[in-house]
Formats: structure tokens, sequence, C-alpha cells
């Protein structure tokens, strides 16, 4: 009962559980050596409200999972405005990982700082319902919206999953280009 309470004090950072394990969906940062590709794997995720969430570096690049947050160098607001945005930081060696746990139902969209020019990003949806109406989910718009925020790179707006697909499949993955 105390690690249940320990567990459900905490929203994100990095932690490590062993015994207490529950279920983790993992999406793996990867890329190819000469770092032609990168992509997150999946690149969309269905997942219910609560549910651990941990990114794992593949090892052939570094990379972070940060949120679509203007707390992260003015980045434009693309996670549900209730929600807490996350930054792993620079995950380097082969393994590193980094873990959130998204309780606020919505629409999350990150993006990997030193590759987001290369599209690599991803989206996570939060829901209990894969109904596109009853989860009234909509998408970001591609514009800002608010002039402080930067512009996103034409390659991340053109690799965000499409929400329905999203709903639909569960999880979407990574780009094999
Ligand atoms: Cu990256």
């Amino acid at each position: 009962m105390a690690g249940g309470l320990w567990l459900a004090s905490l929203t994100l950072g990095r932690f490590c559980l062993s015994a207490e394990d529950e279920d983790v969906v993992e999406i793996s940062m990867r890329s190819t050596e000469d770092g032609s590709i990168v992509t997150f794997d999946p690149i969309g995720l269905l997942v219910r409200p609560g549910q651990r969430i941990r990114w794992v570096n593949d090892g052939n690049n570094v990379h972070t999972a940060t949120a679509y947050h203007p707390k992260n160098d003015n980045h434009a607001l693309r996670i549900p405005a209730a929600a807490v945005p996350w930054d792993s930081g620079y995950l380097v060696n082969p393994g590193d990982s980094f873990e959130v746990r998204l309780t606020v139902e919505g629409i999350y969209d990150y993006y990997c700082i030193p590759h987001e020019m290369s599209g690599m990003v991803g989206r996570i949806i939060v829901s209990t319902s894969r109904d596109y109406n009853q989860a009234s989910l909509k998408p970001y718009p591609d514009s800002p919206g608010v002039e402080e925020w930067s512009p996103l790179p034409d390659a991340a707006l053109r690799n965000f999953p499409p929400i329905p697909a999203i709903l639909e499949r569960g999880r979407i993955g990574g780009s094999n280009r």
C-alpha cells in the first residue's frame, strides 16, 4: 500500500521500479547510425489516463522527449492546458530512459530537441474512449496561434499521425524512410 501511495504522488520524472512494475508502454527513440532516419517508434500512441509511458534510447544517437509547451523554449502549446509539461533532458546512452504518467485526457504532441527540424515528433492520445466525437479530441492548428511561440517546422507538422488513426489502431509505428 505504501508503495502505491508513493507511486501515486509521482506524476513525472525518472524513477525505477522492479517488484512493483506495472504495465509500461515503451516508445523507442530510434536512429540509424548515420542519423539519416530519426524517429519515435511508435510515433502515435493511445493510452489510458494514468498509464506509465517510457521513452528508451536505442543507442545510435542523442535524443530528448519534450512536450510542445511554451515552458519548453517557447514552443507552441500542443498538450492539454491542464497538463504538466515535461522535458526528459538529453538521453545519451543506449537504454537511457525517461518516464511520464499522463493523467489529463487529451492530445499530447512532443518532440526531440536535436531532431525536431528532421521531423522527430510524436503524438500521444490519453483517452478512455476510442470514439473520436465522444472523446472530443480536436487537432491543433498548424500555426502556433500566439506570436511569441515558435512556429513548427514543416517536417514536424507532416509527421504527427492523424488522430482517428491513433484511436482506431492504438499505435502507429515510427518512420521507415
Ligand atoms: Cu532525436
